[in-house]
């Protein structure tokens, strides 16, 4: 394969540190508002925030620039229905007995259960596919690097970019997720890595009173 032409860098912001520590702490005070609900009400989000967002997770720092996801906006009420039921139907196998204790426990302050009326009454959802590897042109695998780390950060670009735009979301991870590519039509070279939910907090929604851990406990200098 030839080497990839190089060209200038351009746009690199030129900030002095005040400014950048200044710009560090305006993103941290925007994000920290950012809060996972599970009661949303069933305003749209617009095609054209959505479509902005997905540009901001294509973004996202990859394995050797392959690029090894793709987003499923589900909108259609039909397959968020069904989605919904499958969704359920294995959310209900883990809350009644797959699960062990000590993840049950660990979930308790969450509040969470095998009901997930979200996934049909938030008007978007984010279907997340991994492509394990990918397929060329005549048909031959294409090996991917790295692949749950570059879609992990594409997600991570993704939340933060809904949230900005003024979009709340949830993860949702049902396991297993097999049924997502029946349901979607995926090929077999992608699996879904997890549901994102896109929309807006119903009037009573409520979120639990859990605190983020201290700078001091989460990093240490070297
Ligand atoms: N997938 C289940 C369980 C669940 C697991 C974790 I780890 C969470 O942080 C939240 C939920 C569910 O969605 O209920």
């Amino acid at each position: 394969m030839s080497k990839e032409e190089h060209i200038p860098l351009e746009n690199f912001p030129s900030l002095t540190p005040a400014q950048m520590e200044e710009k560090a702490l305006e993103f941290y005070g925007k994000i920290q508002n950012r809060r996972s609900i599970r009661s949303f009400s069933d305003r749209m989000v617009p095609r054209g925030v959505i479509e902005n967002c997905l540009l901001s997770a294509g973004t996202a720092p990859n394995g050797a620039n392959l690029q090894p996801w793709h987003f499923c906006v589900v909108q259609d009420p039909a397959t968020k229905a069904e989605i919904r039921k499958a969704a359920e139907a294995e959310e209900y196998e883990f809350y009644h007995g797959k699960a062990p204790q000590d993840w049950l426990d660990a979930l308790a302050p969450l509040g969470t259960d095998e009901s997930k009326p979200f996934l049909e009454v938030a008007s978007t959802l984010i279907v997340v596919f991994a492509k394990s590897f990918g397929v060329d042109q005549e048909g031959e695998k294409v090996k991917h690097y790295y692949v749950n780390e570059s879609v992990g950060i594409a997600t991570g670009f993704l939340i933060a970019a809904l949230h900005d735009a003024g979009c709340a979301t949830l993860t949702h991870t049902p396991s297993p997720m097999k049924f997502l590519n029946r349901i979607l039509d995926r090929p077999t070279n992608e699996r879904a890595f997890l549901v994102l939910v896109a929309g807006f907090p119903s009037k009573d929604a409520t979120v639990p009173n859990i605190t983020k851990k201290p700078l001091g406990e989460i990093s240490s200098w070297h």
